[in-house]
């Protein structure tokens, strides 16, 4: 695959931020809700070490924030997600799975609450706009449904809430998990939430004006020169030891959140009106899938996404990385509950490999 190239075109939007990613010598990119997002500049391993050891500055504009504004706005997120959303901060963020009525995972975003009548659902890669505005036309509500103009760039990794800080200043270690504070730089308050698609710690700055992305990421460059900050974006690598889900590859809409393991977001019990909680509350413990770890003890070369034990399939490979840390070879697989049932291991490719829960917990992986 090394001789391809993704084409590029007003299809494969470029972001405010993309000279600069250009200039700091991307190497890959993906396609992400329409957009391009980078995924290395250096190589994958490279950039894990970095990211584990330092801090990068990420291009996630392609997390649009699917904006709902208008007295109906709430009622229309609520009926999107089986999650609660009613004790929601303003400025607070909730990962929160959008489910259709068949209890479907149509996206996995984190909901923020910007005021009572106005929401952004900061989406993974899946056209929850046109899924929202047909439920806010369907159900007669008041509520506007657009894709805003913001372009989230992420700071992660150890030294980011030092860099942060230096740009925008003392509040920022006040900041908590999923909350935000409005936060100044030239002249202009950016939303500055703790969050971010790795486990490595940082920030999201939710870039609402387009002629600052360049002066943002340059200051955070020049205020980052003697932490080794670097462009990148988010890490196969990081991502699967960390068990962060993508949606797309580790599920579709043909999953509910209980086969992926999202039980925790799914609020069965809460009088709410969502038009996946009936399906949701019929299916609780009736899944027959489970995405679970794999681990392999040695290097292992997945070529084929379906799994097969003693003739019959059993499961499907989702997501699948080298992990640095742990010398091991990793992979999210949806499998069969029977399955899981009467085994701990299972066969790729003549390689065993261990059958654990997610998120993966190296602790208790490297004591068996
Ligand atoms: N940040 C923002 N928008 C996003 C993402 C993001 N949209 C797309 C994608 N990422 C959505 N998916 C996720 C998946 C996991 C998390 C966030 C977004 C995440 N999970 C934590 C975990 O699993 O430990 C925390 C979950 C919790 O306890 O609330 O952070 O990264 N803006």
């Amino acid at each position: 695959m090394a001789d391809k190239v993704l084409s590029i075109s007003r299809r494969t939007r470029a972001t405010p931020f993309s000279r600069r990613v250009e200039a700091a010598g991307v190497r890959g990119y993906t396609v992400y809700n329409h957009m391009l997002l980078p995924t290395y500049f250096e190589s994958n391993e490279f950039d894990y070490w970095h990211l584990c050891q330092d801090v990068q500055v990420w291009d996630v504009s392609c997390e649009r924030q699917i904006e709902l504004q208008g007295p109906d706005s709430m009622r229309l997120a609520q009926l999107m997600t089986p999650r609660d959303i009613s004790r929601c901060a303003v400025g607070q963020g909730l990962y929160a799975p959008l489910c259709d009525s068949e209890g479907g995972v149509v996206n996995d975003p984190v909901i923020i609450k910007l005021a009572d009548d106005h929401w952004w659902i900061s989406i993974a890669d899946s056209d929850v706009a046109l899924w929202a505005d047909g439920l806010a036309q369907g159900y007669g509500l008041d509520v506007r449904v657009g894709e805003a103009e913001v372009w989230p760039l992420a700071v992660q990794g150890p030294k980011a809430e030092t860099l942060v800080s230096r740009v925008f200043g003392d509040e920022v270690p006040g900041i908590r998990f999923f909350r935000s504070k409005m936060l100044e730089f030239r002249g202009h308050e950016f939303m500055v939430m703790r969050s971010g698609y790795s486990k490595q710690g940082g920030f999201e700055i939710y870039v609402d004006d387009a002629t600052l992305a360049e002066p943002l990421w340059d200051a955070l460059f020049e205020a980052g020169l003697d932490l080794n900050v670097r462009a990148g974006g988010p890490n196969l690598m990081e991502r699967i030891e960390s068990g962060l889900l993508s949606y797309g590859n580790d599920m579709t809409r043909d999953n509910t959140p209980f086969e992926c393991g999202l039980d925790a977001f799914v609020d069965l019990d809460a009088d709410i009106e969502s038009i996946s909680l009936p399906a949701l509350r019929r299916l609780k413990g009736e899944h027959k899938k489970q995405l679970v770890g794999l681990v392999f003890d040695q290097m292992v070369v997945i070529d084929a996404f379906e799994i097969e034990a003693d003739g019959s399939l059993v499961g499907d490979i989702r997501s699948h990385a080298w992990s640095p840390r742990h010398s091991s070879y990793l992979a999210m697989a949806m499998m069969s509950r029977a399955y899981l049932a009467r085994h701990s291991t299972v066969k790729i490719n003549d390689k065993i490999a261990r059958i654990v829960d997610l998120p993966f917990d190296f602790d208790a992986i490297s004591e068996d």
